[in-house]
């Protein structure tokens, strides 16, 4: 099949899932097409049957703002004329249903006999935040509506975008995965005795996301305080976003500055979760929890909240904590039990990463993907206006 794959690629979960797709796709024989404004940070070396195309997006003094939808739709038409594209799977919904659609109703009403299916895969906020704001509803559920299919990332997903919008499309659940042969722990011992600043004692605490208000980065730096009150240890903050500054100044109020380790971006993040004890992940809202997957692939247990798809990658007890978002005190306290209890860490870290080979491995969910892209070309295709 060619598969044109659309998504973010500079920061979130989204794009991460959208180019190990891409990599998983093509090495399964298709020829793929990975369409975005940069490279994406995973995409890696050269790959047989997988290219980059880049979208320009240029500004002009009129513009408020550079015009991204125009300039996607655009690329996506052209790349569909010159390699055939028989899918162009969106992923997050905004705007990239709606560049999507635009192609499609541009390569119709040019007189194209074989026009792309157009799959939309939502990702979480693009429903449940921005996709759900007045501003944006009916043009984001109009969008949706119109691809030839429609997949969420977890049944919650599914659930909030009926209602938040008034989608009507069959939406399909496909869950996050992972490479699974490269997300598993690999303990570099003189990356754990550095940022344990020598204390084998110390317990490595890990934060892992784009640091923006859902995330709750606040609560994080709170949690860590209460942990730190009770053993030694230090936190590791992976990634980069509005809030990470406000978590260090508190940090530093806290008097906490020495035990917090802002590494911002990071291309790898295995080395670092295989060097930590637990993930916190006390999300407002989280429709899957790519964070929380990549450390369980680690054996690194996770405490997290109880919201959106998050119960449905981790079993409560079983393979990671869960607690009401408020429930500071019961994040805290499982966070304790587990850095204080080695038979207890052994067993949930077990647990963690087998959830992740039954049920979030590549092999198991890619499979699944490729039997909806051939459900969605044997169908009729959405009613396209040719001129
Ligand atoms: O947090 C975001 O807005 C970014 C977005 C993304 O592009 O990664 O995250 C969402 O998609 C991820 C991949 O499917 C999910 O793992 C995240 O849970 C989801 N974020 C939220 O629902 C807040």
């Amino acid at each position: 099949m060619n598969v044109g794959i659309v998504c973010y690629a500079s920061v979130g979960g989204s794009g991460i899932v959208a180019t190990e797709l891409a990599k998983v796709l093509a090495a399964r024989g298709h020829q793929v097409r990975l369409i975005s404004t940069e490279r994406p940070v995973r995409l890696g070396e050269f790959q047989a049957g997988l290219a980059f195309h880049e979208v320009h997006t240029p500004g002009y003094p009129l513009f408020r703002d550079p015009q991204y939808l125009l300039s996607l739709a655009n690329k996506l038409v052209d790349v569909t004329r010159s390699f055939d594209l028989d899918i162009i799977h969106a992923h997050y919904a905004i705007p990239h249903a709606a560049a999507g659609y635009l192609a499609r109703q541009i390569l119709a009403s040019s007189g194209r006999v074989r026009v792309p299916r157009i799959i939309t895969t939502l990702h979480g906020t693009d429903v449940t935040l921005i996709g759900s704001d007045p501003s944006y509803s009916e043009t984001a559920a109009f969008c949706i509506d119109q691809s030839d299919g429609v997949t969420a990332v977890s049944e919650s997903l599914r659930d909030d975008t009926y209602r938040h919008l008034p989608v009507r499309a069959e939406i399909n659940v496909i869950p996050n995965f992972l490479d699974c042969r490269h997300h598993q722990r690999r303990v570099d011992e003189r990356l754990l005795a550095r940022y344990r600043r020598g204390n084998p004692e110390t317990k490595l605490v890990i934060h892992v996301s784009n640091f923006r208000p859902v995330k709750r980065v606040d609560v994080v730096v709170e949690l860590f305080r209460r942990i730190r009150e009770r053993l030694p240890a230090r936190l590791l903050l992976v990634g980069d976003g509005p809030d990470l500054s406000g978590a260090c100044r508190r940090a530093q109020e806290l008097g906490l500055s020495e035990d917090i380790e802002p590494l911002g971006e990071q291309e790898l993040v295995v080395p670092l979760l295989s060097i930590a004890d637990l993930s916190l992940l006390p999300s407002a809202q989280e429709s899957f929890g790519v964070a929380a997957l990549e450390a369980m692939a680690c054996e690194v247990p996770v405490v997290a909240s109880r919201v959106g798809g998050l119960p449905e990658v981790i079993t409560n007890g079983e393979s990671g904590f869960l607690h009401a978002p408020d429930d500071l005190d019961g994040m805290t306290a499982s966070a304790l039990r587990l850095l204080s209890d080695p038979a207890l860490h052994r067993g949930i870290a077990r647990g963690g990463l087998q959830a992740v080979h039954t049920r979030f491995c590549a092999e198991e969910v890619v499979p699944r993907y490729e039997a909806f892209y051939e459900q969605v070309l044997a169908r009729d295709p959405a009613s396209v206006s040719s001129a």
